[in-house]
């Protein structure tokens, strides 16, 4: 799942990994940054805004060391158990907040995604896609009086660049990418997503997951 601040990613990807348990598949839930005990480390220091002054490569750089944990320790053995994996953000994050905003020079994207993910490609990526506005609303209400991170606190200009690099990016991958609207309530952007699950990887016929058994 990818979009900007408040899109409902974490709403959107807990939703699908229950409906995706309810049919007997074996889902992990993750996310980025983070998602391996190393990786929550760097996504501290990084949320923390202390690796800012470093500048955007140095960013670039702390996830793709975390993404490179988090592939290694935690999604490449969930998929080797035959899991299926949800992950909250992934390598599109870099290729937008670090190279489309960030302004990190393409070809350093690519080799940090090559060295980082290589071929652990996600087969499909929901991009969430609402008005900076809206979402930075969203998600300041739900921060209540905790202080913004290091991305949030960017100014709405930022935001708004970020929807249309996620969009661009939708239009690039039209078969990985698929853009939906999240301005939507949850559960119509619930359906639209399952929609999409149902007619690409038809849940119902996926091999049961029984607890305690072999894979
Ligand atoms: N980053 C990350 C990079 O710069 N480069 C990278 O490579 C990576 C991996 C991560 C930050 O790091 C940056 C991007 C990010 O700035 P984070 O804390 O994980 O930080 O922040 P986000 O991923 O942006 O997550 P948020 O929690 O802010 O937003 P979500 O997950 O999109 O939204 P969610 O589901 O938490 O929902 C927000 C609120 O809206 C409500 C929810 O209940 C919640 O209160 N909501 C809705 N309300 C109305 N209608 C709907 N349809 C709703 N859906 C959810």
């Amino acid at each position: 799942f990818e979009g900007g601040e408040g899109s409902g990613k974490s709403t959107q990807a807990a939703m699908l990994a229950d409906r995706l348990k309810s049919f007997g598949i074996d889902v992990l839930l993750t996310r980025e940054p983070g998602g391996s005990p190393a990786a929550e480390v760097i996504r501290h220091v990084l949320l923390s805004g202390v690796a800012k002054t470093l500048g955007a490569e140095a960013e670039a750089m702390l996830f793709a060391a975390a993404r490179e944990d988090h592939v290694f320790n935690t999604i490449e053995p969930a998929l080797a158990r035959g899991q299926w994996v949800i992950s909250d953000r992934f390598a599109d994050s870099t290729r937008v907040y670090q190279g489309s905003l960030g302004q990190v020079d393409a070809r350093m994207i690519r080799r940090l995604e090559k060295l980082t993910i290589g071929e652990t490609r996600p087969e499909v990526t929901f991009i969430l896609d609402l008005p900076a506005e809206q979402g930075l609303a969203r998600a300041n209400a739900r921060r209540g009086n905790d202080k913004a991170d290091r991305f949030e606190s960017e100014a709405l200009e930022f935001h708004q660049k970020l929807r249309d690099a996620y969009r661009q990016l939708a239009a690039d991958e039209p078969f990985r990418c698929v853009l939906i609207d999240a301005s939507a309530p949850r559960v119509s952007v619930g359906m639209a997503i399952w929609d999409v699950i149902n007619r690409r990887f038809d849940p119902a016929t996926a091999p049961l997951f029984v607890e305690g058994a072999s894979p």
